[in-house]
Order: structure tokens, then C-alpha cells, then sequence
């Protein structure tokens, strides 16, 4: 296949495809010349995240000091209570949405986002995320753990914050996943994401990090200019299942990932992040890898972004930038974060 030429990819975990239009585009580039951003204060008295403060609901914060984990004051779904009614006019049709929301503190530092914790203060990120997803589980069909992180992306806080949403359904894109590894699992008998894990890694070109646990790959069908699937290289369907020593070596690649996110423009790279596991209550969990996606917006420096407008919109995604020279930009930048570095 002559990769200069415009072509189509397909996802088969998303089941869709994606347009790739590399002559466009040839060459790599640089970000602009720029100062990098200043670290934010480690404590902003008008945050309503910080140790100590007061949320909008008027609670007041502990002095936290590590990982911090609260009821969203303004949460999107609610616990089962009033019955809404199911409708099933094929026209109108609608049923009950119930759910929790929580919102998790990465730290009480408010500057310090994932890739400048360090890796213990990482580990009990993961840690959390384990907790809650296990505590959740047992009355949720669904746990979506995911970070907003940036302005660019809608985020209303810089303090390093994630946010977990429980529901009794299980959300589309996961219905997706679930029905495109189980079809690849019948056909192939065996785990799609595990297969791909350890052919990115035989390959090399789509690599951006790896360890022994984990590999962070852009992968062959990636929609968005820097975006990435962070794989497990053994087989676990949901992440309370991860043991100690996963635990760590995914702190440590969380750390390089994002380290060689920031670094790539000099700022505090923004991006959606979200993990996706077996759906809780269904027994039959082989066809399921856990995994993570990654979603940075940003396309050529820290303030131009890639629009997924018109094309994308109306048809299907559309990309510039290969996967594999998008991996190479992240892999050729330093490994040490420039903040520190400076
Ligand atoms: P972002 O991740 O998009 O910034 O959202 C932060 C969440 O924090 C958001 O869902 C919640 C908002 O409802 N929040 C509180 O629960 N209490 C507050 O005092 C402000 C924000
Ligand atoms: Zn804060």
C-alpha cells in the first residue's frame, strides 16, 4: 500500500473507519517558538478543589493529602428513586437513566498534573481508580473513569481532577467495544486488544512508551492527531483486577505517557482520557482487555487544534498526520518533563 496516498483505516475496536490524507502533509513539524507555560501556584485560595476550600455546594474540603474522592455537587444521573417510565414508541422512546458521579483529586498540589507526580502519588491515583471502580461495580453495570483536562477541552478547572460516572446501563461506545471483541473473539479465539498489544510491539512503528505491563500505541486507526490506546500485555478484563506490581509499572507509563505529552509543545498538553473495562455483572469476560484512550485535541503547537468539523461531522473522521509519525514525534522528545528540566 503506497501510505502517501489517501486511504482508509479501519478500527476495530470502535467498529469504524477513519480517512487518512498523508500528502497533505508530509513532513513532521515542529511546535511554534514559544515560552512554555509557568507552573501554576500549588495552592489558588479560589479553587474549589483545593485542601481546605469550599465547594460551590458550600461543603468545605478536608485538608487533604493525598488522593481526595467526593460526590459531584452537580451530578449528570441520580440513584434509582422516582421511577421515570419506559417508552417504546419506535418514534419517542425513552427509559430510566440511573447513575452516581463522583469527582477525584489526583492531589492537593493544585499545579501538579498526572506527569508531574511522582510515581507513588501516581500509584495512588490507580489505586483510587481501582477502589472506586470495585466499590461501584457492585451496584453499576458501568464505571466510566475519565479526565477532562485543559480548557481546550472543556475543562472548568485546572486542579488535577478526574471524574467517575456510574450507571445502570451500559453506555454506547461500551456496548460497542463489548460486541466488536466478542465478534473477534469468535472468530479468531482469541483477545483482539491482546493480539494487537504484542504486534504493535513486534513492530515498533506505532510505539510511543512501553514496559513490561504496558504499551501506549497510536494506533493504525486513530482519529485524532495524538491520540492513543494505553494496552495491558497480559490479559485483564477489568481494572480492580490489576495486582500491585501492575499497578506500579501503569504509574510509571502514565508518568512517561503524559511527560511525553507535555513535552511535545511545551505546555500543559490538554486531552479527554478515559478507561474502559468489562461491563460488571456479565460472567462471560474473555473477550474483554481493559484499556485506556487518550484524546488530545491539539495538532501543530499548544494552540492549534484539530476540529472535528464538517467532514468529520457529516461523514467520518479525517487525519493529516500518520499514526506512525505522529508515534515518532512523541518518542523522539525527552523523557524528562520540561518543567523539571528547566
Ligand atoms: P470538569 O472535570 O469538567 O472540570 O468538571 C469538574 C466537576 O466538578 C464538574 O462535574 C464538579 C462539577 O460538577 N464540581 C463539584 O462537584 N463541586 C464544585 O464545587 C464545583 C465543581
Ligand atoms: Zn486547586
Amino acid at each position: 500500500m503506497n501510505e502517501d496516498r489517501p486511504h482508509r483505516r479501519y478500527d476495530p475496536l470502535g467498529g469504524k473507519w477513519v480517512l487518512l490524507s498523508p500528502h497533505r502533509l508530509r513532513r513532521p513539524w515542529q511546535g511554534e517558538e514559544r515560552e512554555p507555560d509557568p507552573s501554576p501556584p500549588s495552592y489558588d485560595p479560589e479553587c474549589y478543589l483545593c485542601p481546605g476550600n469550599k465547594r460551590a455546594s458550600g461543603e468545605t474540603n478536608p485538608d487533604y493529602e493525598g488522593v481526595y474522592v467526593f460526590a459531584n455537587d452537580f451530578p449528570a444521573l441520580l440513584p434509582e428513586s422516582e421511577e421515570t417510565a419506559t417508552q417504546n414508541d419506535p418514534l419517542f422512546q425513552s427509559e430510566p437513566a440511573a447513575g452516581e458521579c463522583h469527582v477525584i483529586c489526583f492531589s492537593p498540589d493544585h499545579g501538579k498534573t498526572l506527569p508531574e507526580l511522582n510515581d507513588t502519588q501516581r500509584l495512588a491515583v490507580v489505586d483510587a481508580w481501582c477502589a472506586e471502580t470495585e466499590k461501584l461495580g457492585q451496584r453499576y453495570r458501568n464505571v466510566q473513569i475519565f479526565e477532562n483536562k485543559g480548557a481546550m477541552m472543556g475543562c472548568s478547572n485546572p486542579h488535577p481532577h478526574g471524574q467517575i460516572w456510574a450507571t445502570a446501563h451500559i453506555p454506547d461506545i461500551l456496548q460497542i467495544e463489548e460486541e466488536t471483541q466478542a465478534a473477534y473473539f469468535a472468530e479468531q479465539g482469541s483477545s483482539m486488544l491482546l493480539d494487537l498489544v504484542e504486534q504493535e510491539i513486534a513492530k515498533a512503528e506505532r510505539i510511543v512508551v512501553n514496559n513490561a505491563d504496558w504499551a501506549a500505541i497510536v494506533p493504525w486507526w486513530a482519529s485524532w492527531p495524538f491520540e492513543t490506546l494505553l494496552l495491558p500485555r497480559f490479559a485483564i478484563a477489568r481494572m480492580p483486577d490489576l495486582d500491585h506490581g501492575q499497578r506500579k509499572s501503569l504509574a510509571e507509563i502514565l508518568g512517561a505517557l503524559t511527560t511525553r505529552y507535555d513535552n511535545l509543545f511545551q505546555c500543559s498538553f490538554p486531552y479527554s482520557m478515559g478507561w474502559h473495562g468489562a461491563p460488571f455483572g456479565q460472567s462471560e469476560t474473555r473477550h474483554w482487555q481493559l484499556h485506556a484512550h487518550f484524546y488530545p485535541p491539539l495538532l501543530r503547537s499548544a494552540s492549534v487544534r484539530k476540529f472535528m468539523v464538517g467532514y468529520e461531522m457529516l461523514a467520518e473522521p479525517q487525519r493529516d498526520l500518520l499514526p506512525e509519525q505522529a508515534a515518532e514525534m512523541l518518542r523522539s522528545v525527552p523523557d524528562i518533563h520540561y518543567r523539571q528540566a528547566s
